[in-house]
């Protein structure tokens, strides 16, 4: 057979995540230089990221500057509902895309320049697959897991919980209606990744809340980006 015949395999897939970790080590850097804590927020879809966020935003407000990275496949709708709460919003529409990549959180940061935001919480697209493979330069990862999803999610999708420096449950208000299996749940976590923080929290009721803005503000000091919330209020 002459070699124009031969069968051709191009590996695109390392050479996509190496020109991604390039970038997102650039935004890491970007994140650095202005002392900005950048929070991955992972999960399925609907395990309550917006719904988190929208708290943490008007909970925060006072204490801290924020933005937002959004990314939706289509809408604006989560941009929308995060408005309005003092915190910079920058919606990233993927297309067909099923995860972000370090260049669009590239573009969002450009965007963002002025703001100067302490805190930048990048939610993702809800997807419990594509996006763990892609970072985006951020300084931790916060992978939600909702009650009404299954207890052994972690176990069925290690990748992406392998990869989290705080899990975080989700709706406790409707665990007993949903009959949730909170000790089934931990389990399932801590198979995977029996290091990372778990925080169970109610978006609906505020249950938890509290631990979640001690976890930011404690990545914040193990970042080297402090001071403390009363000392930041001080110097104000
Ligand atoms: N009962 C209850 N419902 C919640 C809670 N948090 C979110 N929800 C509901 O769950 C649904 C999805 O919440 P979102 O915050 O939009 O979830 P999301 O992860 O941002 O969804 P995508 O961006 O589409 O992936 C909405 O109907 C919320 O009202 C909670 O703490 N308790
Ligand atoms: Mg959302």
């Amino acid at each position: 057979m002459s070699d124009s015949g031969a069968l051709r395999t191009i590996v695109i897939k390392e050479s996509v995540l190496d020109k991604n970790r390039t970038i997102a080590r650039a935004n890491r850097q970007w994140f650095d230089e202005r002392r900005c804590l950048a929070l991955n927020l992972l999960s399925s879809p609907g395990a309550g990221k917006t719904s988190l966020l929208e708290r943490t935003l008007t909970d925060l407000a006072d204490s801290r500057r924020m933005a937002v990275i959004v990314g939706d496949l289509a809408t604006d709708n989560d941009a929308r509902r995060l408005n309005d709460r003092g915190a910079a919003i920058v919606q990233i529409n993927t297309l067909d895309i099923c995860h972000l990549d370090a260049d669009m959180v590239a573009r969002a940061c450009s965007t963002l320049t002025e703001v100067e935001p302490e805190v930048c919480f990048i939610e993702n697209v809800g997807n419990m697959v594509c996006p763990a493979s892609f970072d985006l330069g951020e300084h931790a990862r916060v992978v939600l897991l909702s009650v009404t999803e299954g207890e052994d999610k972690p176990v069925k999708y290690p990748t992406l919980f392998r990869t989290a420096d705080l899990v975080v449950i989700t709706k406790c208000d409707i665990a007993d209606a949903v009959g949730f299996d909170r000790d089934a749940a931990i389990r399932s976590v801590r198979a995977v990744c029996p290091e990372a923080d778990v925080i169970e929290v109610s978006a609906r009721t505020a249950t938890g809340l509290n631990a979640w803005y001690d976890w930011i503000e404690k990545r914040r000091s193990h970042a080297g980006f402090g001071p403390s919330p009363v000392e930041h209020g001080t110097q104000e």
